[in-house]
């Protein structure tokens, strides 16, 4: 365990001349185009893995249009979804990237695009070709694919997600007690990204308890509010639905809401517990509520709409985080491109009522503050946070983080010995790590504030967490390029923060990597995840498919490796979620 020494400060409070640092640190940074290999930090970019797949037909070609076979047509698109999608748009509009229509790549010319996809560009482009990532012949592909108009892939409506349903064990069939002795509020759901399954992991005795097929590449899990249903989806757009109570766990219903997807989540408020379910996609873009008991598709809803600032159309905005509100009937749920938050009464939905509140671009992930009232999410292409308040139906607040991409998960909610109640966030883009007040009762002139910004181990962090039996706050780096600092993770001691805004709390480096004792790949660390007590801290220890991974246990008090987990079923593990501490929205 190696202690670092606290960095001079450089607190994002009040400073030009650090909003000067700032400012310059990425426009140097991109002063050289963006490398995108096809490790765990390409996987960042969206990229729509299961629509590459799709079979498409190749446009009817005029005198103009550039020569391609219908086999090129095909490995185009399937280049253009794992790679270009997720920032051109599936409809080549453009999204953070800019529009590739035929109308602007033929203005633009075939030798023009085709040194652009070689060479990148500063504002973002990759360098496919010099990078390695694409050969010569599908950089001169590519540039000719993009010249002509492209696919529209299928859409998935009731019909498809019907036809997709199976209920395989009906809900009189199921257990009507618990028929099996394992700790479920402590039990852990892991993704097993590439294996496309979840282990289900003891929190006691580091037991797994069952491993179970799921859909490609497992986004995240959600818990149901009584704590028996564990919802899982995967990049595929398949939700599994899995009984805890059987005395082996296993699905009980799936379905298939989409092409493309990454959110799910259930009906928390009083009355309507395990009543409903939701998932959102990306492709196409919609959300749909379920039964919460059977995955019956009840009401879909489109999420194309108008940008909310610009109030032009988009034709493909992307749902992100979907929360379920404890304060009212309603979910709450991101849309990406249009910058809205919609907060969607599942009370009626057939008489279906939604509050649209203008946010920001382009919304990702989020989490509640301590007291579950207010919820805040990262708009990060525009590093800023949104603030809502799911009691209000209300924008409290968009509040710069002063960091580049804020990253938070969920985030992490603690009580700063001198600012009260913060929640926190940690940066893709940057080492740094933001405190926004939370109270506005108690500490009003900190309330959606950046009440402190510090310094972790290094940019490239996804995640932070904590727990209120822990006095520990951890970030991660898994996409930072220096692999000693993706392997490690950083530890602040809060109740030693103070308020100086001169002195960096000093944090405590743990070599998870290291502990993990893993020969072969570079391992990534990701995703701090507590036990139900907030006693022990997990850590994915993520590696290639083909090389070993491991989970490492290490204990909140001492800072000591616990355990370390091993099993040739662990293939890429990446997100944990206990089930307490999901359920009840505790981080
Ligand atoms: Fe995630 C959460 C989307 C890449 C692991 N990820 C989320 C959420 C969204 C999202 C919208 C919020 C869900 C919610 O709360 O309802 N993630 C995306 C992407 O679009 C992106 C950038 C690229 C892609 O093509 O998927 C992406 N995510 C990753 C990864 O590369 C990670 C590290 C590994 C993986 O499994 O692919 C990853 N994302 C996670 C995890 C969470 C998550 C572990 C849940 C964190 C939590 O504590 O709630």
């Amino acid at each position: 365990m190696t202690i670092r020494a606290p960095h001079a400060r450089r607190t994002l409070l009040g400073s030009a001349a650090l909003a000067l640092a700032v400012l310059a640190g990425p426009a140097l940074a991109q002063e050289k185009p963006k490398e995108h290999g096809d490790g765990p930090a390409a996987a960042y970019e969206p990229s729509m893995t299961t629509l590459a797949e799709i079979q498409v037909e190749i446009p009817g070609l005029g005198p103009d249009d550039p020569v391609m076979t219908q086999e090129e047509f095909q490995r185009g698109t399937e280049i253009y979804f794992q790679r270009c999608a997720g920032c051109h748009g599936v409809l080549r509009k453009g999204a953070t990237g800019k529009p590739l229509t035929p109308d602007v790549t033929r203005e633009n010319g075939f030798d023009y695009i085709k040194s652009f996809i070689t060479y990148g560009s500063p504002a973002g482009m990759p360098n496919w070709g010099t990078s390695g990532d694409l050969t010569e012949a599908d950089v001169d592909l590519m540039a000719r694919y993009v010249l002509l108009d492209p696919p529209q892939p299928p859409e998935w409506g009731m019909p498809e997600m019907m036809n997709s349903w199976k209920v395989l064990v009906k809900p009189e069939d199921r257990p009507k007690e618990k028929m099996n002795d394992i700790d479920i509020e402590n039990l852990m759901s892991v993704t097993l990204r590439d294996a496309g399954q979840i282990a289900l992991i003891d929190g006691g005795t580091y037991e797994i308890k069952a491993v179970i097929d799921t859909g490609y590449a497992v986004h995240i899990s959600r818990i149901s509010a009584s704590g028996r249903y564990l919802f899982v989806i995967g990049r595929d757009g398949l939700v599994n639905m899995i009984d805890l109570w059987m005395e082996s766990p296993a699905t009980v219903a799936s379905i298939k809401i989409g092409i493309e997807a990454r959110s799910v989540e259930t009906s928390k408020f009083e009355g309507f517990e395990d009543k409903l379910a939701i998932a959102g996609a990306y492709w196409p873009p919609q959300f749909v509520i379920m039964d919460g008991d059977t995955l019956e598709p009840k009401k879909i809803v489109s999420t194309r709409g108008m940008i909310y600032d610009e109030q032009v159309y988009h034709p493909e905005p992307r749902v992100a985080s979907i929360l379920a509100s404890h304060y009212r009937p309603e979910f709450i749920v991101n849309v990406k491109e249009t910058g809205k938050i919609m907060f969607v009464d599942y009370t009626d939905l057939k008489n279906l009522k939604m509050t649209e509140i203008e946010a920001e671009r382009f919304l990702h992930d989020g989490g509640f503050d301590s007291t579950k009232r207010y919820f805040l999410v990262a708009a990060n292409a525009r590093g800023k946070i949104a603030v809502v308040d799911t009691k209000e139906d209300k924008l409290t607040a968009l509040i710069e983080t002063g960091g580049q991409t804020p990253h938070p998960g969920r985030g992490a909610n603690f009580t700063h010995p001198v600012y009260g109640p913060v929640w926190s966030t940690s940066h893709l883009g940057d080492e740094s790590v933001a405190l926004i007040g939370t109270d506005p009762e108690g500490h009003p002139d900190q309330a959606w504030k950046i009440v402190d910004s510090f310094y972790a181990l290094g940019g490239g962090s996804l995640f932070i967490k904590t727990h209120p039996n822990s006095t520990h706050l951890y970030v991660d780096a898994p996409l930072n390029p220096d692999s000693e600092i993706s392997a490690s993770v950083a530890v602040f001691d809060i109740t030693a923060m103070g308020g100086d805004p001169n002195v960096d709390p000093e944090f405590t480096t743990l070599p998870i990597g290291e502990w993990a004792g893993i020969p072969e790949g570079q391992p990534r660390v990701v995703q701090p995840e507590f036990n139900k007590e907030g006693t022990e801290v997990w850590f994915s220890v993520w590696n290639a498919k083909d090389k070993e991974s491991a989970i490492v246990v290490v204990d909140d008090k001492t800072l000591e490796l616990k355990t370390v987990i091993k099993d040739p079923r662990l293939i890429t593990p990446t997100g944990k979620f206990n089930v307490l501490n999901t359920r009840n929205d505790v981080y």
